[in-house]
C-alpha cells in the first residue's frame, strides 16, 4: 500500500447538460456557456494527471440523460482515455440522470474504467493501492430503497471507499432517490464515502468521512458559486479532503445597490462600478443575475422599461472587458417610499391591489388553478409566463414565482400609477 493515496471524487458532471434559461444575445459568451460541463470534465483530467491522483471515482450523474447523439459519450470516452494513457483507473456509477433505463446509447468504456453494476452491490478491488471501492448503480430513474444497505462490509487491511448516488436523510420537495442514514453508512466500516447526487458541495461528516462534492459545473441559476470536485489524501489509511475548483463558467447572484442614485445615467454608473469589481474578483466566466437594489427616486423608471434596462445591464456587461460575462436576468428590486402605494384608494385601483394581494398570498395555488387575473401579469411578464409553460421545478420554485409575481405586480402598479398622475396633471 502506498503511503499516500490520492483519489478524485466527482459526482453530477452531466455532461452537455443544456444550460437552462440561457438567453442567447448579441455578444453573448453563449459557446463558453454551452460548451461549460465539457471543460469542467477537461479540467478534472488535467487536474487528476497535475496531481497524480491514484484513482478517480464518479459518483453518478456522468451524463445529463440520454445522449443526443453518440458525440456525448465519445467526448467521455476520450477523457477517461486520457486517463487510461496516464495509468490512473477510474471507478464509475450511474444515478438517477443516468440510469441504465434512460439511457439508449451506449458505448464501450476505455479499460481503466470500471462501471458498478446496477443489479447488485459490487466491489472493485485495486490490491497494488491497497484499495476496496463498493458501490452499486442506478437501474432505474427513482431508486428509492437503500441501497447502500446491501453494500458489502469493509475488507480488512484495505482502506475501504463506498460510492452511492443518494438524497441522503431526504430534503422536503425533493424525491428521496436511494435515501440513507449515517448510522448505516457508519455500519459499513469504510474509510470514506463518494456521494454524489446534491448539487452543493458539502462535507456531510468526518467520522467516517461522508463528503458530497456538488456537481462539477453549475448548470443554472440556483446553482451559484464555485464548483469542482474534492481530493481525498490518505495518509497511513486516514483521509483528509480540499476542496478543488474546477468550473469554467461561474454562476452568481448579486446585489447592485442604487441608493441615493440622482440620475438613470448615475444608475447605470453605479451598475458598471460594483459589476467591473465582482467580475474582477471571480476572474472567470460569470453568468449573473443581476438585482438592483436601494431607495431611489428613479424606481419608477426603471421597473417601467424592463427591456432598456435589461439591455443597458448587458451592455455594460460585454463593456466590462477580461472575463465574458452574461447576464442571466436582471431583477429590479428597487424602492422609492414617496411612491403613492395602490392600497387606500378607493375605485379600480383599489380592486386591482386586492387581487394583486390574493395572488401574492399563495402564488402556487393561483398558478395551479389557473387564475384569470394571471393572465394580464403573465403579459407583463416574460418569466412568469415561462413558469406557467414550464414544468421543471428545478427551475422556478414558489419563491421565485413568488417574486416574478410581485415584479409583475410593482411593474402594474407603476405603469397604473405613473399614468394617473399624468391624468391629474
Ligand atoms: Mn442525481
Amino acid at each position: 500500500m502506498a503511503d499516500e493515496l490520492r483519489v478524485l471524487h466527482a459526482a453530477d458532471l452531466h455532461v452537455d447538460s443544456p444550460l437552462h434559461g440561457l438567453v442567447a444575445y448579441e455578444g453573448a459568451p453563449v459557446d463558453e456557456l454551452r460548451s461549460a460541463t465539457r471543460r469542467a470534465m477537461e479540467n478534472l483530467v488535467t487536474t487528476a494527471i497535475e496531481r497524480q491522483v491514484h484513482l478517480v471515482l464518479i459518483a453518478g450523474d456522468l451524463y445529463d440523460g440520454d445522449w443526443r447523439d453518440y458525440n456525448t459519450g465519445l467526448f467521455v470516452v476520450a477523457r477517461l482515455a486520457e486517463l487510461n494513457e496516464a495509468g490512473i483507473p477510474v471507478v464509475l456509477l450511474y444515478g438517477n440522470h443516468d440510469a441504465a433505463s434512460s439511457l439508449t446509447k451506449q458505448l464501450h468504456l476505455p479499460p481503466n474504467t470500471t462501471s458498478l453494476p446496477a443489479e447488485r452491490a459490487a466491489t472493485k478491488t485495486f490490491e497494488d493501492l491497497g484499495v476496496a471501492v463498493h458501490g452499486q448503480s442506478y437501474a432505474t430513474r427513482a431508486v428509492l430503497t437503500d441501497l447502500a444497505a446491501s453494500y458489502p462490509q469493509a475488507e480488512p487491511n484495505l482502506v475501504n471507499i463506498g460510492m452511492l448516488h443518494t438524497c441522503f436523510t431526504g430534503a422536503p420537495g425533493h424525491e428521496p432517490y436511494a435515501p440513507c442514514t449515517i448510522d448505516g453508512l457508519r455500519a459499513k466500516g469504510y474509510d470514506y464515502w463518494a456521494l454524489g447526487h446534491v448539487h452543493q458541495r458539502r462535507v456531510v461528516e468526518t467520522d467516517p468521512l461522508v463528503v458530497f462534492p456538488g456537481n462539477l459545473q453549475g448548470r443554472h441559476a440556483k446553482e451559484t458559486g464555485p464548483k469542482g470536485a474534492t481530493l481525498v489524501t490518505f495518509t497511513d489509511g486516514v483521509p483528509a479532503e480540499e476542496a478543488l475548483t474546477l468550473d469554467v463558467v461561474r454562476w452568481e447572484h448579486t446585489k447592485l445597490d442604487l441608493s441615493g442614485a440622482g440620475s438613470t445615467d448615475e444608475c447605470l454608473e453605479r451598475c458598471q462600478a460594483q459589476l467591473s469589481a465582482l467580475v474582477a474578483a471571480t476572474g472567470e466566466t460569470c453568468a449573473l443575475r443581476v438585482t438592483l437594489v436601494g431607495e431611489t427616486e428613479y424606481n419608477r423608471m426603471l421597473r417601467a422599461r424592463p427591456d432598456w434596462l435589461r439591455n443597458e445591464v448587458r451592455a455594460i456587461g460585454l463593456s466590462l472587458g477580461g472575463s465574458a460575462v452574461w447576464i442571466e436576468k436582471v431583477v429590479v428590486a428597487t424602492s422609492d417610499s414617496s411612491q403613492r402605494p395602490l392600497t387606500g384608494s378607493a375605485g379600480p385601483l383599489a380592486e386591482i391591489a386586492a387581487v394583486l394581494a390574493e395572488l401574492q398570498a399563495d402564488p402556487v395555488a393561483a398558478l395551479e388553478r389557473k387564475d384569470p387575473s394571471l393572465d394580464l401579469l403573465r403579459d407583463l411578464r416574460k418569466d412568469l409566463r415561462a413558469a406557467a409553460e414550464s414544468e421543471d421545478d428545478e427551475i422556478l420554485g414558489p419563491e421565485e414565482l413568488g417574486q416574478a409575481l410581485e415584479d409583475a405586480a410593482e411593474l402594474l402598479t407603476s405603469l397604473l400609477t405613473s399614468s394617473v398622475s399624468a391624468d391629474e396633471d
